[in-house]
């Protein structure tokens, strides 16, 4: 333990109260799963949380019945950990029969390489678990004050050893860092005619007494996120992390990572303590130090994070407030060994391996964009079933990305047009049918399932992108690669903060508009316009795309543009252009 005061405050919050009296993470799970009430107590809602589920209630329902808790119709989310977004098609296959057996009928591909399925009741939830266990994936850890699911570029590109070896140095530090307790096995795993072997092997009453050498009784004060890029591939966002890794390398092989620390989108408006903030560049370590530096880092986290007002309880904060200098001493202090500096190299390229492209093995990728990650049958459109004829006939290997879409690996030359012809026979658009600004576009869950959503996201972004798609044509730009990331608040689930354009829902109907990150995802973007109503979005960017044309230097992105002119001159320029549109109508 430290032998400094930690920056805790003397009082734990709430949540910090459960996780200790939980006797690591099981609290009164289990008996209120058995208790036939449909939903479970607070201690339980917050422990369930790293078991991978939260306690949801459809809040369209919730509205038409008045607003009155004990009818509010409860069923649940389960986010199940995909590390690096890696699948078997018959992995996919049986998430999308899941959905359809125990869910909502649709499954959500997230903006962090993982599935999301929603609408399971309570009486069916341990049934889900151990239909994800048998799947060989898990939900523990999904969510929660944990390490959560790591991120990794999962593009399968065999002539570069580079990536395999990123992609298995994640998978190492993937277990690495997941939980011991066995609570998840006794709670959700127990074998239903034993009652006590449970389907992961081991006496689930044996496994009562336990440690957690890396989160110890309490784990972490806050979620805690990682990813590794390429600096010529920034697919997952890096900045945007608790802790990322930078492969650094050179002709072919790995010479070690550069660290990066302190990353997180959340913002509460509410409170002016709580801001966006990219990961700030720690030092260089050796490929067989990553497993440890990480560990140094989590458990400073766990040491020094804010255990009493959560707001401000993402190592963001902890960094904010130890002082960089400081809190690099202090993970030194618990690496064991002084921290090399960064290595110069850093992000320079962004790819979101939508499209075609050979793998380096004589075999082919297809990165297919799904729009927002929901995978649905609604009228015509029938992605669902596409999906599964694709699965089933093609047996592609799969990755999910960390834009919400799915790449199918290991193809031969003849499955680009099967996949075609599948998808069109099913309404849905091949990702070279779709336009630029739609590809690089995502949203949030938001309504109706998310608690926090305080405005639509993922139900509204194809609308605007159906209005905006003609303007951009009509400016020249429909071929110019921009990132438009909307979220139903401002905790920032599509990472709205670091995009050449963000929409962050400000209260019902309204937004606020960022602009000025980029592609690359290593500038925050600042703030634009606010409460900013639905319907005026599309004339408002429309706008800011007509300033973009007419100043734009040769090949400036629009986030560098904005960046360059500044929100104040974008603003003055596009609302004078507004003002001559609105009297020509
Ligand atoms: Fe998120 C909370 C959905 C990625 C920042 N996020 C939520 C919850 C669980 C709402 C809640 O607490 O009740 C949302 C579930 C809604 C629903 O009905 O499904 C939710 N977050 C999502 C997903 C599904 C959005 C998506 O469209 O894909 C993403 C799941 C990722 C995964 O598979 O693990 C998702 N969330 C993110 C990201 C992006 C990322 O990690 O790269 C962020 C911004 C980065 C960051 O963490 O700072 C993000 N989610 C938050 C926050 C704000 C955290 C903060 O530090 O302030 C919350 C609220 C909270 O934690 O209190 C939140
Ligand atoms: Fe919900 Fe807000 Fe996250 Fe959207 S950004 S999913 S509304 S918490």
């Amino acid at each position: 333990m430290p032998d400094e005061t930690p920056v805790s405050a003397p009082k734990p919050s709430a949540v910090e109260v459960a996780k200790t009296a939980s006797n690591y993470l099981r609290g009164d799970i289990a008996q209120e799963l058995a208790d036939g009430a449909p939903g479970f107590g607070k201690p339980s809602i917050q422990l369930l949380k790293n078991h991978g589920t939260y306690q949801q209630d459809d809040r369209e329902t919730r509205k038409a019945i008045d607003g009155k808790k004990s009818e509010r119709q409860i069923s649940f989310m389960i986010r199940t950990c995909v590390p690096g977004g890696k699948l078997s098609a018959d992995q996919l296959l049986a998430a999308i029969d899941m959905g359809d057996e125990l869910g909502n009928g649709t499954i959500r591909l997230t903006t962090r390489q993982s599935i999301q399925h929603h609408g399971v009741v309570k009486g069916e939830l341990k049934e889900f678990m151990q239909r994800v266990h048998t799947n060989r994936l898990t939900t523990l850890a999904a969510c929660g004050d944990v390490e959560r699911n790591i991120m990794c570029c999962p593009a399968p590109i065999h002539g570069n050893p580079v990536r395999a070896e990123m992609q298995a140095k994640l998978d190492e530090l993937a277990v690495h860092l997941a939980p011991r307790t066995r609570a998840y096995y006794e709670i959700w795993l127990t074998d239903p005619d034993t009652g006590e072997k449970t389907l992961a092997g081991g006496n689930a009453k044996d496994a009562v007494i336990e440690d957690e050498p890396i989160y110890g009784r309490t784990y972490l004060p806050r979620k805690f996120k990682t990813a590794f890029a390429l600096p010529e591939d920034n697919c997952t966002d890096v900045y945007a992390n608790d802790l990322g890794f930078i492969v650094v390398h050179e002709q072919g092989k790995i010479l070690g990572y550069n660290v990066l620390a302190g990353g997180g989108m959340g913002v509460t408006p509410s409170a002016a303590k709580t801001f966006p903030a990219l990961a700030k560049r720690l030092g260089f370590v050796p490929p067989e130090d990553v497993l440890a530096i990480a560990e140094a880092i989590v458990k400073v986290q766990r040491d020094f994070g804010n255990r009493a007002d959560r707001k401000v309880a993402r190592l963001k904060y902890t960094i904010h407030t130890m002082g960089l200098e400081n809190f690099r001493a202090k993970v030194e202090e618990y690496f064991g060994k002084p921290l090399a500096p960064c290595h110069p190299a850093d992000i320079h390229g962004f790819d979101d391996h939508i499209g075609w492209h050979e793998q380096g093995d004589g075999k082919f990728f297809y990165g297919f964009n799904v729009e927002n990650g929901r995978v649905h049958d609604t009228g015509d459109f029938r992605l669902k079933t596409a999906l599964r004829r694709i699965l089933r006939e093609i047996k592609p290997g799969v990755r999910i990305t960390a834009h919400q879409s799915l790449l199918f690996t290991d193809l031969g030359i003849t499955d680009r047009e099967r996949i075609a012809k599948i998808l069109h026979d099913h309404g849905v658009k091949t990702s070279e049918e779709i336009s630029t600004l739609r590809r690089w576009s995502m949203a949030c869950v938001a309504l109706p399932t998310c608690s926090l959503a305080v405005a639509e996201s993922e139900r509204v972004l194809p609308g605007l992108i159906d209005s905006l798609e003609p303007e951009v044509a009509k400016l020249g730009l429909a071929h110019e690669a921009f990132t438009l990331r909307m979220t139903g608040c401002p905790n920032a689930c599509a990472r709205p903060y670091n995009s050449d354009i963000g929409i962050v829902g400000r209260t019902l109907g309204k937004y606020t508009i960022f602009l000025g990150g980029r592609l690359l995802g290593d500038r925050l973007n600042e703030h634009y316009k606010d409460v900013v109503p639905f319907e005026e979005l599309s004339q408002e960017i429309t706008a800011v795309l007509a300033c973009y044309k007419a100043e734009r230097k040769p090949a400036e992105t629009l986030g560098d543009f904005c960046h360059r002119k500044g929100v104040d001159g974008v603003r003055t320029w596009a609302d004078e252009w507004l003002a001559g549109a609105r009297g020509h109508t």
